[in-house]
């Protein structure tokens, strides 16, 4: 998957390829889970995946989810309409490392913001890095709203989140 992250980013692999590559790995995945569970391996740490509240684009999100499993991470998915609430509520139940926030639309990038004002009132902000992503958000932003990270497409954000945990 690493290999396939690379490419993407060369622009000679492209999202269906993306996705085909994704699917085989979780298959090949689920074949390989009972045996390295037995083992030593352990986790590269648990994330908490969601689209945002009012967007319900998860394409992007799903991709990001399979290529950080494949990476090894355990992956939490929300799902899509996800509201701060149910963001801060998964972070008290998981023993997360990362909330990784997806978002499509320019109208529902604010609820990125309402998401960590929650995070702080609840009191859990400290716990957790936050990582931001989706098409219309940038960098400039994932600072504004002081997110510990932004990755522009699935491979890179694996890259960051192995980052943000020191991870190399
Ligand atoms: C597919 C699609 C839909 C589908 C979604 C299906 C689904 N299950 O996701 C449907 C038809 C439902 C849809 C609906 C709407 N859509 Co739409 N949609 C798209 C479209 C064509 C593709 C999005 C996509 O999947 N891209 C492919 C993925 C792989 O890319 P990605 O999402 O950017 O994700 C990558 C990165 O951004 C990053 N990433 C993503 N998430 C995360 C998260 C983290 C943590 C990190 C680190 C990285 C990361 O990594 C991903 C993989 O590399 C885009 C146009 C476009 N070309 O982008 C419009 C688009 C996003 N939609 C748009 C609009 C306006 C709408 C609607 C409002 C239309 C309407 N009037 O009803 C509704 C909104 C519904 C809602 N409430 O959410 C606009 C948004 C405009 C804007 N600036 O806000 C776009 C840009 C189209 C356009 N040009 O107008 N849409």
């Amino acid at each position: 998957m690493a290999e396939v992250g690379r490419l993407f980013e060369e622009g000679e692999m492209f999202v269906p390829e993306m996705l085909i590559a994704a699917r085989a790995m979780q298959a090949g995945m689920a074949i390989l889970k009972p045996h390295l569970a037995e083992g030593e391996i352990t986790s590269a740490g648990t994330v908490i995946l969601g689209t945002v509240a009012g967007d319900l684009h998860d394409i992007g999100k799903n991709l990001v989810g399979m290529m950080m499993e494949g990476a090894g991470f355990e992956i939490v998915d929300l799902g899509t309409d996800v509201s701060a609430d149910a963001f801060v509520e998964a972070v008290r139940e998981h023993k997360a490392d990362i909330i990784g926030m997806s978002a499509l639309l320019t109208t529902t990038m604010p609820s990125m913001t309402a998401t960590v004002e929650a995070l702080t009132e609840a009191g859990v902000r400290d716990q957790i890095k936050v990582l931001v992503g989706g098409a219309p958000v940038t960098q400039a932003f994932a600072d504004e709203i002081g997110a510990d990270g932004f990755a522009p497409d699935a491979s890179s954000a694996t890259r960051v989140a192995k980052g943000l945990l020191g991870i190399s």
